[in-house]
């Protein structure tokens, strides 16, 4: 069915709007500098752009913190720029979906002022508010022990009312209660219709599986006793009546319109996932799984980061496709977005030797993956993590700040082994805060990487010199150019690689990942490189195949059954059947 493939084939392509691109010289990224680069996203062969929040916020988490949800936030442009950026989006065959944050709003949002003003205000219920508890010594204490993804409680006190109110993330951002048909509605018409009205193509949407709460509100068990807050995942996500909730928003709003949306979901059962993302349980068309983006450090803390090795990335990318197989659900892939790290420094080599080869390699691991794939502003040239002498102070993002100032109160100079743990925790905020990547995008080797003529809000990454699209666009071996071949390649061999089945040999090996893409006839074999030195790898198949992409300097080949490839360092190669 056609109104169903221009999602499923899509290249989508997020911009972060605060760090993309500036147009007045203020340092924040905005709107009239997104149309300015359009025909440059769409010259890397992206059919869908998505734009994370836009809306009117006091940006206390970037937008994610929402106090209008028909409202621009003015350093970013109007509603008429958003009107010009739709129509100019359309007009070169494009589509544009933008985020929908409805798990909570901003405490600047009216509804919220409303809410706490008083305890029989009309919008009192549309939050979630709970009586104090009080502790053995009469201590007023948080209803619970749950934790706030940005660290601390996830209950603020209200002295207004004497009363919490839950907020999973920043205190400026108060849960809504999904539970209350009548908020339900205003989210419905507010954040969904406004926007699908003006022509809008779908949504990303914020934290899916959130909005159902388990209403006993219960103490969360205890998961790292050295903190006062735990984790409290099981009682939020994928909630009693969550797929109730997502039927009903499909049903009342979105399928109205032939629309794309993709949730956020992060850890989601089998079964859940597949309620979430089946065709025939209209809900959602497809969902970010977190198993890939999480490895080494999927223990509700990402802070508290283990380390991996190859096979379990390749256990996170089985998990993320296979559970799609024989059913009628649809996957995503991506390695980053605006929550992440840069990929060539969490999964590749950042190094000035082997950034390039290695973000090849990626590169045509990503495009090779079932699913519709996204790709997060910089990627495609290669940006990488901030330096490793970015201080603390630098990082901007609250997420960042919240855990580095509770972890400064826990931890003391003069305890036992501080400055080893702390020089963990600050490598491991270098390698995974999200601050990485937030940093400009990197257009150019003038002044702020030509992302502004202005001073930027936040720090321009000190290899804009050496990374920037200018030097790439003419430069037949840039990774650029190399995302630009694989996109089309993609396209060319959308039976195995956009649909195929995902088939992983050598699942133990440490140095190649390697893989069949099987859909009847069509099928393609990758075989990637992960270390750097040069390897073997062993075809399996008795089929015979031919190169159709080359990440390093090898010629056309061809492959024959049960055949052997050589592979330079990070070397990437695709293969399909003849
Ligand atoms: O993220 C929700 C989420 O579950 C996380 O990945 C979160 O960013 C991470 O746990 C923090 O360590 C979404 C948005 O993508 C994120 O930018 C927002 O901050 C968050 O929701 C709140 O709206």
């Amino acid at each position: 069915d056609n109104k169903a493939i221009w999602w499923k084939n899509a290249t989508v392509y997020q911009i972060w709007p605060a760090s993309y691109k500036d147009s007045n010289g203020d340092g924040v990224g905005d709107i009239p500098g997104i149309i300015s680069t359009l025909d440059y996203i769409k010259s890397i062969g992206v059919d869908v752009v998505w734009l994370s929040p836009m809306f009117d916020s006091p940006q206390d988490d970037m937008g994610y913190d929402i106090s209008n949800y028909e409202g621009v936030y003015p350093k970013y442009g109007t509603l008429e720029d958003m009107d010009n950026l739709l129509k100019q989006v359309h007009d070169r065959g494009m589509k544009l979906i933008l985020d929908l944050v409805i798990n909570h709003t901003s405490s600047e949002h009216d509804w919220f002022k409303e809410s706490r003003s008083s305890k029989t205000n009309p919008k009192r219920d549309w939050y979630i508010w709970k009586k104090p508890k009080y502790d053995a010594e009469g201590n007023r204490q948080p209803p619970n022990n749950w934790g706030s993804y940005f660290s601390g409680s996830a209950w603020k006190y209200d002295e207004t009312t004497d009363e919490y109110y839950l907020h999973l993330f920043a205190e400026s951002q108060p849960d809504l209660n999904w539970e209350n048909e009548e908020t339900r509605h205003a989210i419905y018409n507010s954040a969904l219709k406004f926007w699908f009205d003006k022509g809008v193509d779908g949504f990303r949407i914020d934290t899916a599986g959130m909005y159902s709460k388990v209403q006993s509100f219960p103490d969360a068990p205890i998961v790292f006793p050295d903190v006062e807050f735990q984790p409290c995942k099981e009682f939020h996500q994928s909630g009693p009546r969550i797929h109730e909730f997502h039927k009903e928003m499909f049903q009342t709003v979105t399928s109205k319109y032939d629309a794309m949306t993709v949730g956020e979901v992060g850890h989601s059962t089998r079964e859940d996932s597949l309620k979430y993302v089946s065709a025939s349980e209209k809900e959602m068309n497809m969902m970010f799984l977190f198993d890939t983006v999480e490895v080494g450090s999927d223990i509700g803390d990402r802070f508290r980061y283990q380390g991996f090795e190859l096979p379990e990335l390749k256990d996170a990318i089985i998990r993320e496709s296979e559970f799609t197989v024989g059913t009628d659900a649809w996957s995503t892939v991506f390695i980053e977005n605006h929550d992440q790290p840069r990929c060539i420094s969490r999964f590749g080599n950042p190094s000035k030797q082997w950034r390039v080869p290695s973000g090849k390699a990626l590169a045509a691991l990503q495009s090779t993956l079932t699913g519709t794939l996204f790709i997060y502003q910089g990627q495609e040239i290669g940006m990488i993590n901030l330096p490793k002498e970015w201080d603390i102070s630098e990082y901007l993002d609250i997420n960042t700040i919240n855990y580095f100032k509770a972890w400064s109160e826990k931890n003391k100079p003069t305890d036992e082994g501080y400055q080893k743990n702390l020089d963990v925790l600050l490598a491991n905020i270098n390698l995974l805060a999200r601050d990485n990547a937030r940093s400009p995008v990197q257009w150019d080797d003038s002044e702020y990487a030509g992302f502004s003529t202005g001073k930027p809000w936040t720090r321009v990454n000190d290899n804009y010199k050496e990374i920037n699209v200018a030097s790439q666009v003419n430069d037949p071996n840039s990774l650029l150019n190399f995302w630009k071949k694989m996109l089309s390649v993609r396209k060319e061999y959308s039976p195995a690689l956009i649909y195929g089945n995902l088939e992983v040999i050598d699942k133990e090996s440490k140095e190649n990942f390697s893989y069949y893409k099987v859909n009847g006839d069509n099928k393609a074999f990758v075989t990637i490189n992960f270390t750097e030195s040069p390897i073997e790898v062993k075809s399996t198949s008795s089929d015979t195949f031919k190169s159709v992409v080359c990440s390093g300097d090898s010629q056309e080949e061809s492959l024959e059954p049960k055949g052997t490839v050589s592979l330079g360092p990070w070397e990437a190669k695709v293969f399909v059947s003849v």
